[in-house]
């Protein structure tokens, strides 16, 4: 990690000078802000993510705010969407019930999202990343994975220089700041952005990679939130050190595809490219009628099967959706789409009928309807979605229940197991 070894050379993150060993601010304009590692100028996958992104366009908006603890949130469902620094120093988190983040932190002031503002910011953002790489892929509306890789001749700098260029060109341009994760792979860039924020910039390089993962808890890994993590720590594992000294097999056996991605993960192998928003917008499926249908119960049942079409499709093309989309054509063909962006993307059917379902559900008022549609788009890295800990325990069993179903139908056709829903509609 770097800040230690200051027997290398290093630069200046405030005015990119090249230092010296052995200096501990720089040499020209006094910052210590020095960015020094054995592999600075070896990696190239940077994974960069805004600081307390929502609060921080509302303090550039109003300098007003620049020295109170602000927490963005409130709105419809009452909970923190996120909080600056401050007010995180008095315990206010993201998710927080907002009477919990007042009583933590009475003085603090709300406001409510503006999310069409945060949108355009983050389009801009995402805008200034491109002219660094073709590799961006967006993570969320604040971040997103940089394959700098080849870069060097455009930029005439190395990765990290051209990084560092970049946060300070975000500050004065953008008006907030970001934090920068450097290293050889997407899941220890990711680690790395969050080490030193707000403001940071951490580099993980692979020969340090066990060593650094090692004291890690096991919540560190992609996709083990807070269920998986006490399963594991049930079965005695708390830290990556432990999954380090594991079998493959033994892991594989007991946690299936996950044990097998903690495996790799817990020894810094990660070899997911970084992958740009995908040529196909969208994944979906569709039916029309014999008959006209109104009744929601049959709509019902055919937006099930759709959804498990759907399921299989984004499994095949290895693909997962963070917006779900209902296709609805009345019976005089006037065409109504609906559509909801969901907080993770997803590949479960589960997810994508229960998200129709309540799309459906305004449209199902007795109108006749000719055909039925669901599809997901904005498609996104499969890694990332359905992580176990965002959800209630109820989808995460029924997650659970659909990735073994989803074996089964592997193993023995489409055709061998039902639900509820659709059972019998074949047949009817
Ligand atoms: P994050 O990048 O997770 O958080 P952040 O940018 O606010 O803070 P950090 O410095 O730790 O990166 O999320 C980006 C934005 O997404 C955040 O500003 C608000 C929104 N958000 C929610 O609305 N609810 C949530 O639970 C989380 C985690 C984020
Ligand atoms: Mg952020
Ligand atoms: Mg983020």
């Amino acid at each position: 990690m770097n800040g230690a070894a200051p027997s290398l050379t290093g630069f200046c993150r405030d005015c990119l000078c090249e230092q010296r060993p052995g200096l501990s601010r720089c040499a020209a304009c006094g910052s210590p802000r020095l960015l020094r590692h054995p592999e600075r100028d070896l990696l190239a996958i940077a994974h960069i993510d805004c600081d307390a992104f929502y609060a921080s366009i509302e303090k550039r908006d109003n300098p007003e705010l620049a020295d109170k603890p602000l927490i963005i949130g409130g709105g419809k469902r009452g909970v923190v969407s996120t909080a600056c620094y401050i007010a995180r120093i008095q315990g206010v988190r993201s998710a927080m019930p907002m009477f919990k983040a007042l009583e933590a932190c009475p003085h603090a002031v709300v406001i409510k999202p503006n999310m069409e503002k945060y949108v355009r910011v983050g389009r801009q953002i995402r805008a200034m990343m491109q002219e660094l790489t073709p590799l961006v892929q967006p993570l969320s509306i604040d971040e997103a994975f940089l394959d700098m890789n080849g870069t060097e001749a455009l930029h005439r700098a190395p990765p990290a220089q051209v990084l560092a260029r970049f946060a300070a060109r975000i500050e004065r341009e953008i008006g907030i700041t970001v934090s920068v994760g450097l290293s050889y792979c997407k899941f220890l860039a990711k680690v790395a952005s969050d080490l030193q924020k707000p403001r940071g910039f951490s580099i993980i390089g692979r020969a340090e990679a066990l060593d650094f993962l090692r004291e890690r808890p096991v919540t560190t890994i992609w996709g083990v939130g807070k269920a998986f993590a006490a399963t594991l720590e049930a079965d005695g594992i708390r830290t990556i050190g432990t999954l380090q000294e594991m079998e493959e097999n033994d892991l594989l056996r007991r946690y299936g595809s996950m044990g097998q991605r903690l495996y790799r993960l817990a020894r810094g192998i990660d070899e997911r490219p970084v992958a740009p928003e995908s040529i196909a917008k969208s994944v979906s499926a569709e039916t029309t009628f014999h008959d006209d249908l109104s009744r929601p119960e049959a709509l019902t049942a055919h937006l099930r099967a759709l959804s498990e079409k759907v399921a299989e499709r984004l499994r095949h093309g290895g693909q997962a959706g963070q917006t779900v989309v209902l296709k609805l054509k009345t019976a005089d063909f006037k065409l109504r789409t609906r559509n909801r962006r969901l907080e993770n993307p997803t590949r479960l059917a589960d997810r994508i009928f229960r998200t129709g379902m309540d799309l459906l559900d305004r449209e199902a008022d007795g109108t006749r309807f000719r055909l039925i549609g669901i599809g997901v788009s904005d498609l996104a890295d499969p890694t990332l979605a359905d992580p176990p800990d965002l959800v209630d325990v109820g989808a995460t069993r029924r997650a659970t229940a659909e990735e073994a179903m989803n074996r089964l139908r592997d193993k023995f056709g489409r055709g061998s197991i039902e639900t509820g829903y659709t059972f019998g509609r074949d047949r009817r």
